[in-house]
């Protein structure tokens, strides 16, 4: 399926090639005629398998070619030659022209194409042999969310494409649409077992240049690996169509020095340890507001937009929502079900809004709750403490 792909993609590149040659007003990204350099044993196998896949077909074409229109222009009419008027095989040398090349056939397919693309696939799915490391990600409308299982760590990545450069107010960067806030880290030279899941609808995890594409699937937990040669930035994007932000939800892989990776994965536990004390302390509104603003800003707004105003009928405006200037909490402090805490906690099940306690912090939760109740014409003018948020999970 991916190499059918990565063939569609050619093509597809092959044709804004041509397009950008007859309409050369039109700027077109500087994309290469090849594969992206591989930096991962699968990434180098496909690239091999395919041009060794090439080799033989143009071959094949060549010969296939070279007899018909040899025959045909030798044949021809003109020249007076009388066709043959016998029908079904006759004897022994049609049979040898119809056997002959369904045995060369079998041959190219099974022998010279099918070994080495056995070899390679059983490869793609050996995820498990001398594995290193493993890193869990899950696909989310419209992030990721990327877990080290054996540190502990785990935290969103989302797009860090400003809005302007979307919508043409600015011009646009150099890495735009493929560049994140966090993106992930992973060791040179290791192997990395990557399990992958989604929470909602089907995304798929795509880094060219790993040679590496695998859906993430709600409710199964699927497998791949890398072993990344050459440290550097490496982008990808969700390949599998998941909504309307599907275009915005990019993967970048930073390849670093295992030294340098050991540094990373300490900073991000201390970072971590001091996320979680700030839900102990109690913040004042200013602080939640603007904290929360950025949350919303990040986590909320694609689908209840920057101003609050929603896009109904899918996804319901907060400004002026029943459920967002409802009460907050009940008289002795419990979670009152269906109330704006308890959807932003919890989602809803069965629509696109998730529960976000599994993937944002005490802080962040108390912080954009606080902003939608005080924000786009909003004003009920109260707070929610992150250690409330904390006792509540
Ligand atoms: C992927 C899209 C999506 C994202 C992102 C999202 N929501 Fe929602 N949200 C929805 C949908 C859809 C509903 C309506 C659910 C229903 O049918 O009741 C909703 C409902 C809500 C409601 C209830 C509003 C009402 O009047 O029904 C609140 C409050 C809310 N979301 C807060 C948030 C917050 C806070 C965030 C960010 C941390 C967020 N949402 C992110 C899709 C989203
Ligand atoms: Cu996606």
């Amino acid at each position: 399926m991916d190499t059918l792909h990565r063939f569609c993609l050619r093509i597809g590149l092959s044709i804004s090639r041509l397009s950008a040659l007859l309409f050369p007003t039109l700027a077109f990204a500087d994309y290469s005629w090849n594969f992206p350099k591989p930096v991962t044993p699968i990434a180098r196998d496909t690239l091999e398998i395919h041009n060794h896949f090439m080799i033989v077909i143009t071959i094949l074409f060549v010969a296939v070619f070279g007899i018909m229109v040899y025959s045909m222009i030798k044949h021809r009419k003109s020249v007076g030659h009388q066709p043959a008027r016998f029908t079904g095989p006759t004897g022994t040398v049609q049979w040898l022209w119809a056997l002959v090349p369904f045995a060369i056939l079998l041959f190219i397919d099974y022998v010279l194409m099918g070994i080495p693309a056995y070899h390679a696939v059983k490869d793609m799915e050996d995820t498990r042999t001398k594995a290193d490391m493993v890193l869990k990600v899950t696909g989310m409308q419209w992030k990721w969310q990327y877990e080290y299982p054996e540190s502990g760590i785990k935290y969103i990545s989302t797009m860090s494409t400003p809005r302007d450069q979307i919508a043409n107010k600015e011009s646009k960067g150099e890495h735009y649409l493929l560049e994140v806030d966090n993106p992930v880290v992973l060791p040179v030279g290791k192997k990395v077992r990557i399990l992958l899941t989604s929470t909602d609808v089907i995304h798929t995890w795509w880094v060219p240049q790993f040679g590496v594409k695998r859906d993430a699937i709600p409710g199964f937990l699927r497998e791949t690996w890398v072993k990344i040669e050459e440290p550097g930035i490496y982008r990808g994007q969700c390949a599998e169509l998941c909504g309307k932000d599907h275009g915005f939800m990019p993967v970048v892989v930073h390849a670093v020095p295992e030294n340098e990776y050991v540094a990373w994965v300490d900073k991000k536990k201390t970072d971590m340890a001091a996320a979680a004390s700030g839900s102990d302390k109690t913040w004042s509104k200013d602080d939640l507001m603007a904290a929360g603003k950025a949350v919303y800003e990040k986590n909320c707004a694609s689908c209840h937009q920057p101003e609050g105003q929603g896009l109904p009928p899918v996804f319901p405006a907060l400004a002026g929502s029943k459920i967002v200037v409802g009460p907050l909490l009940s008289p002795d402090g419990k979670l009152i079900k269906d109330s704006h805490v308890d959807r932003v906690l919890n989602g809803k099940d069965g629509t696109a809004m998730q529960a976000f306690k599994t993937t944002l912090s005490d802080v962040d939760l108390a912080a954009v709750i606080t902003f939608e109740r005080n924000s786009f014409g909003n004003t009920k003018g109260d707070l929610i403490q992150p250690a409330q948020i904390k006792s509540l999970r």
